[in-house]
């Protein structure tokens, strides 16, 4: 890291067409958060950037659904998101927007650099048209079926069942997502970045000079740069997002991944005057924090912009993670399957630090990993509680109790106590390495060893025992522990700040520069604070709570999704009016006893009054049915039924759950009369 003067740490612009959920957390904001806490801790000079991305075509979609328009929507989500990362402690320098002014000056005079230069080629194709909305049918304006994996509802420029970036013209049987027609082609003009011409330098650049790079991040390059590259377009025929700034592209914007990348530079520009500094100055080290479906805007096609303007520096690392999936299930906006994080602090208010520890300790860093409520509750309990708050807890409360909240002073040291004190520096180290190199996990488990320490320390001493007969060692061992205790503030801040600016408030003191751990800075003679507990236990009610929530998505989901069954094979009329079906009146009802589904219903079919059992008992009681019209087919066999002769069958419609709803004339018909 020495080589650098200064950091420049981004974070991937998340869409405004939605809240953010606990998948953007542990993929992108909390590991960056983390590495920024820890860069500042340190000294050295960051800048953290952040912001919402503010056009393409989820926007614009969303808008049309809802009949408002797109800036009603990015404002509306802006808002969110920045509020959640704000609650959550996320410690941007500035959170921006692309539908800022600056935001369209300055990727507007990128493009105009890139065309005067010569850096684009210009192409005419035949692109989708929908005659009837009167538009191009750009990237998710048009679904179809993905030609690789046979997904019904693949976009036009992704497959999201199975990952692979298309063109709209590769769908099969397409369609327009506005209006559902089959779209027309029309021809249509757009400027292209030639990604093929940047091929050999990306190849060197990323294969040659960047071997350090996480493995899944290298493997993703690799591939896509042996696969060859190909000309990129990076307009569209929209009306939502960066007008193209030129005469001949009416109607035409900037497409969204070419503007998006630019808003970390506007951001910034919106932070400082002096900007420049951290993107054209070689001794910047720039990052890119992202989940790994952006790898290749980060690591290949951006970068080929980078390079093509010319004057900015280039990404030091792409730490991208893998995807978090939730119960064991893909995280998914559409389907609701998401813990929202508005409304996690709804339901667990105070519990940032939780999730963030949580979500830190089982990060997808190198494959995709599951976040369980169950997990979360264990991981709660068993270690923020146990270990870390058991430690803090005892070490406060022995010196309230023996030394009314002062700082004792440290008598002679034992071996022990010496080998003790020689482990934090040790950990640390390790801490520093994981955190140098990406591995947050890693990197909070030694977190974890330190309070390990502590807690394994108590247990060895026994002050509580010594307390009567030598209370000048029971000074020294609680003189460390609240050494150990001041360090944890430090070593964790990082990855739980607001329990760590809560722990020095317990020991009532400053925040400790890093260098400093391991010294004794909490001074014999100091009076602590007010000692409380630093983290609560979490009971299973709670958990319970969460994931019936689940099971209840899970539940509409698969109602909104049940299969229609297929069409039976055609019969002969003949065989149709060979039913016998009546308007009949239910004039009394009973379940049948010992059975669970059963009702013995009375029918007046206008022929007569007879008896039918029927299966609607979970649905219905006997005397809400009492009095009701319903469909009867009379000339079915009888059959015998829990010992009751059942005289036909009475119509129901089967929902897709297995529920039932009786089929019967929409206004009162005369008893007996014919249904056909
Ligand atoms: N908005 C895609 C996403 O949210 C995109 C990232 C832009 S980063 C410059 O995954
Ligand atoms: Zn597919």
């Amino acid at each position: 890291m020495t080589k650098f003067k200064r950091n420049l740490i981004t974070t991937a612009l998340p869409y405004a067409n939605g809240p953010v959920h606990i998948g953007h957390l542990a993929g992108v904001y909390v590991p960056a958060d983390i590495y920024v806490r820890y860069l500042r801790q340190k000294g050295e000079e960051v800048v953290f950037i952040g912001g919402s991305d503010e056009h393409g075509v989820p926007i614009t979609i969303k808008a049309q659904k809802e009949g408002v328009t797109p800036q009603d929507i990015v404002d509306r989500y802006h808002r969110i998101i920045k509020d959640s990362f704000e609650e959550f402690g996320i410690s941007f320098d500035i959170y921006s927007r692309t539908s800022s002014r600056t935001h369209h000056e300055l990727s507007s005079a990128f493009f105009k650099k890139l065309y005067d230069e010569g850096k684009f080629i210009e192409k005419t194709s035949m692109q989708f048209y929908d005659e009837q909305a009167g538009q191009f049918l750009a990237d998710r304006y048009i679904v179809g079926k993905c030609p690789h994996c046979g997904n019904e509802r693949a976009y036009g420029d992704q497959c999201e069942a199975c990952g692979t970036s298309l063109n709209a013209t590769d769908l099969i049987d397409p369609v327009s997502a506005i209006t559902g027609n089959k779209p027309e082609l029309k021809e249509t003009k757009h400027w292209y970045l030639p990604l093929d011409k940047y091929e050999s330098w990306l190849k060197e650049w990323i294969l040659e000079e960047h071997k350090e790079w996480k493995p899944n991040v290298y493997g993703q390059c690799k591939s896509w740069l042996d696969n060859g590259l190909q000309p990129r377009a990076v307009t569209r025929d929209l009306d939502w997002g960066v007008p193209v700034p030129l005469e001949e592209a009416k109607g035409k914007v900037l497409y969204v991944w070419f503007d998006a990348p630019i808003g970390y530079i506007s951001a910034t520009k919106v932070l400082t005057p002096e900007w420049e500094k951290y993107w054209k100055d070689p001794e910047t080290r720039m990052i890119h924090f992202i989940g790994k479906d952006n790898i290749v805007f980060h690591c290949i096609i951006f970068p080929a912009m980078l390079k093509a303007e010319g004057s900015y520096i280039l990404p030091d690392n792409v730490p991208a993670n893998e995807f978090l999936n939730l119960e064991g299930d893909k995280i998914s906006t559409s389907r609701n399957w998401a813990v929202w994080l508005h409304e996690y602090l709804r339901d667990f208010e105070g519990k940032q630090d939780v999730l963030r520890y949580v979500l830190t300790a089982n990060a997808p860093e190198t494959k995709d990993n599951d976040f369980t409520w169950k997990d979360f509750q264990a991981r709660n309990n068993n270690e923020l509680v146990a270990i870390y708050g058991n430690f803090i807890n005892r070490a406060l409360v022995l010196t309230q109790k023996y030394f009314g909240g002062i700082v004792p002073e440290r008598g002679e040291l034992t071996d022990y106590d010496r080998e003790v004190l020689a482990e934090i520096p040790q950990i640390i180290e390790k801490v520093e390495k994981n955190l140098d190199s990406f591995h947050f996990r890693d990197a909070l488990k030694e977190c974890m060893n330190l309070a390990r320490l502590g807690n394994k320390y108590l247990a060895d001493t026994e002050p509580w025992k010594l307390i009567k007969t030598d209370e000048g060692r029971v000074k020294t061992i609680l003189n460390i522990c609240l050494q150990l205790a001041a360090d944890l503030s430090t070593l964790t801040e990082p990855f739980i700040p607001f329990s760590a600016v809560k722990l020095r408030g317990f020991l009532n003191i400053e925040p400790v520069k890093w260098e400093r751990m391991g010294d004794e800075v909490v001074s014999a003679g100091h009076q602590l604070g007010v000692p409380g507990l630093l983290f609560g236990k979490i009971e299973d009610e709670e958990i319970q709570k969460q994931v019936d929530k689940l099971l209840a998505t899970k539940k509409e989901n698969e109602m909104a999704n049940a299969q229609v069954s297929a069409a039976k094979p055609n019969i002969a009329f003949d065989d149709f009016a060979k039913m016998d079906i009546r308007a009949g009146k239910i004039v009394a009802a009973e379940k049948v006893a010992k059975t669970k589904k059963l009702m013995k219903l009375t029918v007046d079919t206008g022929i007569d009054v007879r008896t039918v059992v029927s299966g609607i008992a979970e649905y219905y009681a006997p005397e809400e049915v009492v009095g009701q019209q319903v469909s009867i087919l009379v000339n079915l066999e009888p059959k015998l039924l829990k010992g009751i002769e059942s005289q036909g069958m009475i119509l129901m419609a089967e929902n897709a759950d297995g529920s039932l709803a009786f089929v019967r004339p929409d206004k009162e018909v005369k008893a007996g009369s014919e249904i056909r």
